[in-house]
């Protein structure tokens, strides 16, 4: 019996006992407080939040690769670097699959996102990664401006001087439109596991889109979280199922 969708407010309880959970081992984990809480307002203007676009491969391993990393406030899954207008999972013509990541330039930046990037797939392999070939998993930082298209530059240049001599295949573009994919490719790796996503509540679609919680237990869900952070969440979600929680039984 899904408990949260029959008792709203067991739900609510649920939901606001693992953010404090989660939340609870402090600092280190920095886990934001999650968007359900946005039913009350709050001020966000101090929340400098940037944006930006990669494309490494299959869009449902890209959103788990940055989705854990402190500092990433929201991702996004969907299609840039093509022509074709309103691109869809089934024909999305000459896009790549990409992961769009929201971040607070406080804790983050474009720097180390690109170090993820290069870090997180093989660059070398031409139009595709690893099983997934084809046009759409190929390898695109997208960028806003001249200053991260100097750094995507060097970056390259450095990931080419390591590569000796097999050549390191990814693109630098400027962003055009980047189009959201469909609901059913966001959070892909969470949705795979109904366990996790009974413990945030069973958020509905558009919130789960937008959570910051979410998105790092997608990436938890992958088993690609930084190795601290996926043992800091192992161990309180062991005390959850330890305590009983009502929804375990
Ligand atoms: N190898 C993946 C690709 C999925 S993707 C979102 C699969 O399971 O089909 O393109």
């Amino acid at each position: 019996m899904k408990l949260s969708e029959n008792n709203p407010f067991l739900s609510h309880l649920l939901f606001v006992f693992l953010a404090s959970i989660i939340l609870g081992a402090g600092r280190a984990l920095s886990i934001r407080f999650p968007d359900r809480i946005a039913e009350f307002p709050k001020d966000k203007s101090n929340q400098p939040l940037k944006t930006a676009v990669f494309a490494l491969g299959s869009f449902w391993r890209s959103e788990a690769v940055f989705g854990c990393l402190d500092g990433v406030v929201r991702t996004t899954v969907g299609y840039a670097g093509g022509s074709k207008m309103s691109p869809e999972y089934r024909s999305l013509g000459d896009h790549a699959e990409c992961v769009q990541i929201e971040y607070d330039a406080r804790l983050i930046n474009f720097r180390k996102l690109l170090e993820v990037f290069w870090s997180s797939h093989d660059s070398r392999q031409v139009f595709g990664q690893g099983p997934d070939v084809g046009n759409q998993y190929r390898s695109i930082i997208f960028t806003n401006g001249t200053e991260e298209s100097r750094l995507a530059a060097v970056s390259k240049e450095r990931e080419q001087t390591r590569s000796k001599s097999s050549i390191v295949t990814t693109q630098i573009q400027h962003l055009g439109t980047f189009y959201p994919a469909e609901p059913e490719h966001q959070k892909f790796e969470l949705k795979q596991n109904p366990f996790l996503l009974q413990l945030i509540g069973n958020l509905p679609e558009e919130e789960l889109e937008k959570s910051s919680m979410a998105a790092k237990l997608n990436s938890y869900a992958a088993e690609l979280c930084p190795l601290k952070m996926q043992k800091q969440i192992d161990t309180k979600i062991r005390d959850i199922i330890k305590r009983g929680w009502p929804i375990l039984r």
